[in-house]
């Protein structure tokens, strides 16, 4: 086990009609505002904020529409203290988000969908999330390929955008990589990803980790018809992830998680990490006998 910090907590802020995981909850920007000082409340270290959804098959809003959605939710739950992620692959958003108080642009396509992002981040100096990505929602599950295996594979298109984010002027400091689960990835792309995060990590940053919802854990848990666990039953499932991830069980410390019931995963965290601190003082009086 490892006795490394405990994972940040991110919690999702979807300001989508058509979001998978809680599409439409919170499209108005007063419910989306009120569900983030909640998420808050509930313990959440970074409050997520996004206006496009990215699920399977998803079109792209107008950028107008990404805008409207964010800035104001942003803006709102920035002034009352909260760090802010912007969630978008647009520069445009990205900067008007930073402007309104966002420090971290988490970008799902790493830079590819829109690179004048990267120039966005170098120049406000604001903290990156590069994720793993290889096309936008309507075609991504057609590239769910990966001859040689997809946990190098991912290994290497994350390096290649590592050199892409210096090349830009982002420094280390400000880079976060995340495997992109569920992004132009299988089912059992994701477990590997997840067993084998001591391989991303060896590029040297931190890691986030979105798993919460998502459709490989609603295949785990499909019925015996073959019919995947709906999105609003998939929780425990992320939550007992979220309890392995931090107690270490993947042999790498995971720098962040982003989930959407907070207090769930909190719960987790507080279990992986008393389970950390019984282990510890095990150790220590091991020694003390020895
Ligand atoms: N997943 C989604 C959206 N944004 N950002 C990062 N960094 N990592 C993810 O895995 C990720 C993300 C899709 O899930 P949602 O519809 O629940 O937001």
């Amino acid at each position: 086990m490892s006795a490394a910090a405990a994972p940040l907590v991110m919690g999702v802020v979807n300001v989508t009609p058509d979001s998978f995981s809680d599409g439409g909850r919170y499209d108005d920007p007063q419910r989306a505002i009120a569900h983030g000082l909640q998420l808050l409340a509930d313990g959440a270290d970074i409050l997520d904020v996004g206006g496009e959804s990215t699920r399977p098959g998803a079109t792209r809003p107008l950028l107008a529409d990404e805008l409207d959605r964010v800035v104001p939710v942003i803006e709102a739950l920035a002034a009352q203290g909260a760090v802010v992620s912007v969630d978008t692959m647009r520069s445009e958003v990205a900067a008007r988000a930073v402007e309104a108080g966002a420090g971290i642009v988490n970008d799902v396509s790493g830079g590819l969908a829109d690179p004048a992002i990267l120039d966005v981040v170098a120049r406000t100096g604001v903290t990156y999330v590069a994720m793993h990505w290889r096309a936008h929602s309507d075609r991504m599950q057609q590239l769910a390929d990966y001859e040689g295996g997809v946990v190098e594979a991912v290994r290497a298109e994350l390096a290649d955008r590592v050199a892409a984010l210096r090349a830009a002027g982002i420094a280390d400091d400000r880079i976060v990589l995340d495997p992109g689960l569920g992004f132009a990835k299988l089912g059992h792309h994701n477990w590997e990803l997840l067993r084998r995060l001591d391989v991303l990590a060896g590029l040297g940053f931190p890691l986030l980790v979105g798993a919460s919802r998502k459709t490989f854990l609603g295949r785990l848990l499909e019925d015996p018809d073959g019919e995947p666990r709906p999105v609003a039953e998939r929780e425990a499932a992320g939550v007992a992830l979220s309890a392995l991830l931090a107690a270490g069980v993947a042999g790498t410390p995971v720098w962040c998680l982003r989930v959407h019931d907070v207090r769930a995963h909190r719960d987790a965290l507080a279990v992986a990490a008393q389970w950390g601190t019984q282990n510890a003082d095990r150790a220590a009086t091991g020694k003390e006998r020895a």
